[in-house]
């Protein structure tokens, strides 16, 4: 049976498209219209008590009972269990794809979020504090990365849900304006997981009606 998945054209909601091209599970995309309130509407709050995109509806969840499962960090764990993929079994390598995993939802999500939110103030007044702030925050955060991938070739030992949950919002460098040249081992990072067929298939999934 096909999940449904309900979700935005954004970081976090493309996140749960290109693991479920991954993991190689059937679903049917609701597109739910963030920019038109749609996060509001009882029956997706119903799922999603943030208001939040993405959200999952598993009609085969655990014991064949259907589940919802809304944040997307909780969805990217909740799918690797579901197929034993992509989060590692042995407690050392799993731990390290969590670590990253929550790096990501804690840091690199908020923190550029803020810039894609600043940037496009139209008053100088009320966009350069935050701006200067969370940029430098973010840029911060991709040298956290870039050193990382300096010695690893994934964020853990393997290509995992952190991967996936890292890509999400790298794919929008440009819009927060972070040139990928700075960050060496990131761009090689971002060049090789882009370049996988399935990850290629979730970022072209239509996640808008228009
Ligand atoms: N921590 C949440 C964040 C989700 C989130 O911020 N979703 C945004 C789109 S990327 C959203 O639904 N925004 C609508 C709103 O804030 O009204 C997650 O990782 O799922």
């Amino acid at each position: 049976m096909s999940i449904d998945l309900y979700t935005f054209d954004t970081p976090n909601g493309r996140k749960i498209s290109v693991a479920l091209e991954e993991l190689g599970l059937p679903y049917r995309v609701h597109v739910v219209d963030i920019t038109a309130g749609e996060q509001h509407a009882p029956e997706f709050v119903r799922l999603s008590p943030n208001h939040k995109i993405p959200a999952i509806l598993d009609p085969d969840g655990p014991g064949g009972h259907p589940l919802s499962v809304f944040e997307s960090g909780a969805i990217l764990i909740y799918l690797a269990e579901k197929t034993g993929r992509l989060l590692p079994a042995d407690p050392v390598r799993r731990i390290r794809a969590l670590e990253w995993l929550m790096w990501q939802v804690g840091g690199f999500g908020p923190m550029p979020g803020q810039v894609h939110h600043f940037i496009a103030l139209a008053d100088e007044a009320d966009r350069r504090y935050g701006l200067a702030r969370y940029s430098a925050e973010t840029r911060r955060l991709y040298g956290v990365m870039d050193a990382h991938l300096a010695v690893h070739e994934h964020f853990a030992d393997e290509f995992s849900i952190a991967d996936i949950a890292v890509l999400g919002w790298a794919w929008r460098h440009a819009r927060h304006q972070v040139d990928l040249a700075d960050f060496p081992h990131v761009r090689r990072w971002y060049e090789a997981v882009m370049g996988r067929p399935a990850v290629q298939r979730g970022f072209a999934v239509p996640l808008r009606r228009r």
